[in-house]
C-alpha cells in the first residue's frame, strides 16, 4: 500500500492553467479538504472522470484559486490508484500555496516519475511503456515522438511478450523432459525447436539492430562541418539554420570555438558543429579551436566536408579529406554561385556523396536533404514504436537474441534437455528485464530518476 502523493504536473512557469495531480489511497479525501465544490457536495460524491467547478482554499477558509477538479477512481486511472487532478490557474504563487495546503492535509511531495512508477508497479503499464512516457515527453522530433507514442501504446511490449509466450511453452516442454524423462513428452523434435529458436533469435536480433536508428532519434546525429579556413563552413551553418548564428568574415580563421546547433533535415535530427578551419597556426586560441574541430570530427556520425569550389583543390583540402575518411561523409563543394574550378571527378572518385552547394544562394541544400534521407532513413521501418531507442532495452534484447541463437546451435549438436532449458531461461530472463516482469530496484530507481516531478 502506498501513501498519497501530490505534485505540479505542468511545467513550473506561469501559463493559462496549472495542473496539480494527486495519487494514492487518500487522494480524494486530501483533495476534498482543500478543494470545495461550488455545489458544496463532497468531492468523493462527484461523478468520476467529470470536471467539477469549485475553489481552492486554505485552512482559514481564504480562497487561493478558482479551479476544476476531476476524480479518476482506481484501478482505472493512470497510476491504478485513486487520482485527483486540480486544474488551477497557471499562477505559480497560487499553485505553490495550493500544493502546501495539500501537503499539510495528508499528501506528500511526489518524487520524479513517481506517478508513472506507481502505474508500472500497479501493472497499468510495462517497463517499455513507462520508458516511452519519458521518451515522448523529451522527444525532439516528430519521428521520435511517434515512436515513443507507439511504444506507449504497447507495440514493443507486445512483440516481446509474443516471443516470451513461445519460449515459455518450449521451456515447459524441456521441463517435462527433465522432470519425467521416462514419460512420452509431446512430439517436438530438437530440430524443430532449434529452427523455431533460430527464427525467434533472428527476430530479436533485427529488433536489437534498430537501436542505431533509435539512438539517432533520441540523441540526434553529431555532425561536424569540416574544412580549411574560409571555405564557408560558418556560412553553411547559417544557411542550414536560416538565420545568422555564426560569425562570417572574409578573413580566414574567423571561427575558433566549436558551435553546435540543431538542424532538422532529411528526416533526421543533426546536431551540427561549426568548427575552426583546419590549418597550422601560431595563434593559441585558433590552435585550440583546430584541436576541437578534430575532436568534433572524430565524434561525428556524419562529416560535412566543405571545400571552396571557386578554387582548385590544394594540399590543405587534401589534409581535411584525410581527416574525413572512415566515417560517413558528404562533400559540400561550396560557392557554386562562382565559376567552378574544382576537379569534381577527383572528389567523386574518393567520396560517395559530392554536392555543389552555395551558402550564399541556398542552391544545393535540397540535394543534401535527399542525400541524408538516403544515408540514414532508407529502408528503415516506420517509427511506430518498433524502434529501440533505449540502451537498456537494446542490451536486454541483444542478450535474449544471443541466448536463443546459442541454444539453437547447442540443440543441433544434441545437448541434454536441462542445458537447453538453461539457455531458454537466460533468454526469458533478459526479456523479462526488458518489459519489467522482472526488474530490480536499482534499475527502477535509475529509470524513474530521469523523469520530471509530476509525471
Ligand atoms: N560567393 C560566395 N561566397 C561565400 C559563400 N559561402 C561563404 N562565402 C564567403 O566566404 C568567406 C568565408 O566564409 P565563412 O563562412 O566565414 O567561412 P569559414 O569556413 O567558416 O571560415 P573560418 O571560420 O575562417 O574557417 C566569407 O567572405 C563569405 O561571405 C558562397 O556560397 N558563395
Ligand atoms: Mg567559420
Amino acid at each position: 500500500m502506498f501513501d498519497t502523493i501530490a505534485a505540479l504536473s505542468t511545467p513550473p512557469v506561469s501559463g493559462a492553467i496549472g495542473v496539480i495531480r494527486l495519487s494514492g489511497p487518500t487522494a480524494v479525501a486530501v483533495a476534498g479538504r482543500v478543494f470545495v465544490r461550488r455545489s458544496e457536495e463532497a468531492l468523493a460524491a462527484a461523478p468520476p472522470r467529470r470536471l467539477c467547478m469549485g475553489r481552492v482554499r486554505d485552512e482559514t477558509g481564504a480562497t487561493l484559486d478558482q479551479a476544476l477538479a476531476v476524480v479518476f477512481p482506481g484501478p482505472d486511472s493512470y497510476t491504478g490508484e485513486d487520482v485527483v487532478e486540480l486544474h488551477c490557474h497557471g499562477s505559480l504563487p497560487a499553485l505553490r500555496e495550493t500544493l502546501k495546503a495539500l501537503y499539510r492535509n495528508g499528501a506528500r511531495p511526489a518524487e520524479p516519475g513517481e506517478f508513472t512508477k506507481r502505474a508500472f508497479l500497479n501493472g497499468r503499464m510495462d517497463l517499455t511503456q513507462a520508458e516511452a512516457v519519458i521518451d515522448l515527453i523529451t522527444a525532439e522530433t516528430g519521428d521520435a515522438a511517434r515512436n515513443a507514442a507507439g511504444q506507449l501504446d504497447g507495440t514493443l511490449g507486445r512483440s516481446l511478450t509474443r516471443v516470451w509466450d513461445k519460449l515459455t511453452f518450449l521451456c515447459a516442454h524441456f521441463q517435462a523432459m527433465v522432470d519425467y524423462p521416462e514419460e512420452d513428452v509431446p512430439p517436438l523434435t530438437n530440430g524443430q525447436i532449434a529452427a523455431e529458436l533460430t527464427e525467434l533469435g533472428g527476430e530479436l536480433a533485427r529488433l536489437g539492430d534498430t537501436y542505431n536508428r533509435g539512438r539517432r532519434l533520441r540523441e540526434g546525429i553529431p555532425c561536424a562541418l569540416l574544412g580549411k579556413p574560409n571555405v564557408g563552413k560558418s556560412s553553411l551553418l547559417n544557411a542550414l539554420l536560416g538565420y545568422d548564428r555564426a560569425i562570417v568574415t572574409e578573413t580566414p580563421g574567423a571561427t575558433r570555438d566549436t558551435l553546435e546547433e540543431s538542424v532538422h533535415m532529411g528526416g533526421v535530427w543533426l546536431r551540427v558543429s561549426d568548427t575552426a578551419g583546419l590549418r597550422e597556426t601560431d595563434d593559441e586560441a585558433e590552435r585550440q579551436g583546430v584541436q576541437r574541430a578534430r575532436q568534433a570530427a572524430r565524434r561525428a556520425g556524419l562529416v560535412l566536408l566543405v571545400l571552396d569550389g571557386s578554387c582548385e583543390l590544394d594540399d590543405a583540402d587534401r589534409a581535411v579529406m584525410d581527416e574525413a575518411r572512415g566515417g560517413p561523409a558528404v562533400v559540400l563543394v561550396n560557392k557554386s554561385d562562382l565559376p567552378c574550378r574544382m576537379d569534381m571527378e577527383t572528389l567523386e572518385s574518393a567520396f560517395l556523396y559530392v554536392l555543389p552547394v552555395s551558402a550564399r544562394t541556398g542552391t544545393g541544400l535540397e540535394a543534401l536533404d535527399s542525400v541524408l534521407r538516403r544515408i540514414f532513413a532508407a529502408g528503415s521501418p516506420p517509427c511506430d514504436g518498433g524502434i529501440l531507442t533505449n540502451l537498456r532495452q537494446a542490451e536486454a534484447v541483444a542478450r535474449a537474441a544471443a541466448a536463443l541463437t546459442e541454444t539453437a546451435a547447442a540443440l543441433t549438436r544434441g545437448v541434454t534437455p536441462d542445458a537447453a532449458l538453461t539457455g531458454l531461461e537466460d533468454a526469458l530472463g533478459a526479456l523479462e528485464e526488458c518489459t519489467g516482469r522482472q526488474a530490480n530496484q536499482d534499475i527502477l530507481t535509475q529509470i524513474f530518476a530521469r523523469f520530471c516531478i509530476g509525471k
